[in-house]
């Protein structure tokens, strides 16, 4: 059974809060692994890693690092200064990561989001700058141990890499061990002609999982075709996280990049849908083992 997680944002409208409070709701909660945002540990204080690092395993629970960088950090810009900023940072991330004992970098670990094309850019020519981007920051993830995880989203967030097609292709070109994809349903249900076909296609590619509804309500509160999505997660042998995304209060930058604009059902007891929707992945997933 893959160990299932939650990403810290369900909890909080602000992306650089201290994210030691999360660790024992989620351990409450009943999840495995909590994701935290990756820039937030690398700006911490070795003592503030060591005690993160010693709550997290006091309470048993794994750790998994995503990220979206801001525009001054970015692998896809014209500007050689902005690129050289994103991939040393990326390179702080490796450290801290390191110092963590974490392995999993996911999210948009190759360029800034969200992010639209600006006027006259041009994909393939900001796809071989973000490749070449990823191909050099890699070379500290693989020194640490980490994995970057590329994550696939949806045509509004980013324009990269829409398909695990794209996304395979893209981790194809980098050529590293440590370069894995991330995918995602809530992003496979808008572009994907087949969420399990992607998840398929994906195969031994995937490093990283991410578990949504169509409007982001916790997994079981929806209409995403899980039977479909855990049946493929099944068939490639997939090992990873299961990490769900939900997000239902509005307000503050986490509603504003993640476009929460009411609130959803559920918004007013956090904690006991979270600890109904681990229990509904982990009967999923006994399910997928029994059929
Ligand atoms: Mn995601």
């Amino acid at each position: 059974m893959n160990p299932v997680g939650i990403h810290f944002g369900y909890w909080t409208q602000y992306w650089e809060v201290e994210p030691l409070p999360f660790v024992e709701k989620a351990q409450k909660c009943g999840f495995d692994i909590l994701e935290v945002r990756a820039q937030k540990i690398a700006r911490m204080s070795a003592a503030e890693r060591d005690t993160l690092k010693g709550a997290a395993a006091d309470a048993g629970l794994g750790l998994t690092y995503s990220i979206g960088m801001t525009a001054d950090m970015d692998m896809l810009s014209e500007d050689a200064a902005v690129r050289k900023n994103a991939i040393d940072f990326l390179r702080q991330v490796c450290m801290a990561m390191k110092q963590m004992g974490g392995t999993i970098m996911a999210g948009i670990n190759y360029s800034s989001w969200p992010r639209r094309p600006l006027p006259g850019e041009d994909k393939q020519v900001l796809t071989d700058r973000a490749v070449e981007g990823v191909r050099e920051a890699i070379k500290a993830a693989e020194d640490c141990g980490v994995f970057f995880c590329i994550e696939v989203v949806n045509r509004f967030e980013h324009f990269l890499m829409n398909t695990a097609a794209e996304g395979i292709a893209f981790v194809e070109r980098v050529g590293s061990p440590n370069c894995k994809v991330h995918l995602d349903t809530f992003h496979l249900n808008i572009e994907e002609d087949s969420i399990g076909g992607a998840i398929r296609e994906a195969g031994s590619w995937l490093g990283h999982f991410h578990l949504g509804e169509p409007n982001r309500r916790p997994p079981g509160r929806g209409r995403m075709p899980w039977a479909e999505i855990f049946d493929a997660l099944r068939d490639i042998n997939y090992q990873g996280a299961l990490v769900m995304e939900p997000f239902l209060v509005p307000g503050g930058e986490v509603g504003r990049d993640i476009a929460v604009y009411r609130y959803l059902p559920g918004h007013d007891k956090l904690d006991e849908e979270a600890a109904r929707s681990v229990e509904f992945v982990r009967a999923e997933q006994k399910k997928a083992q029994a059929r």
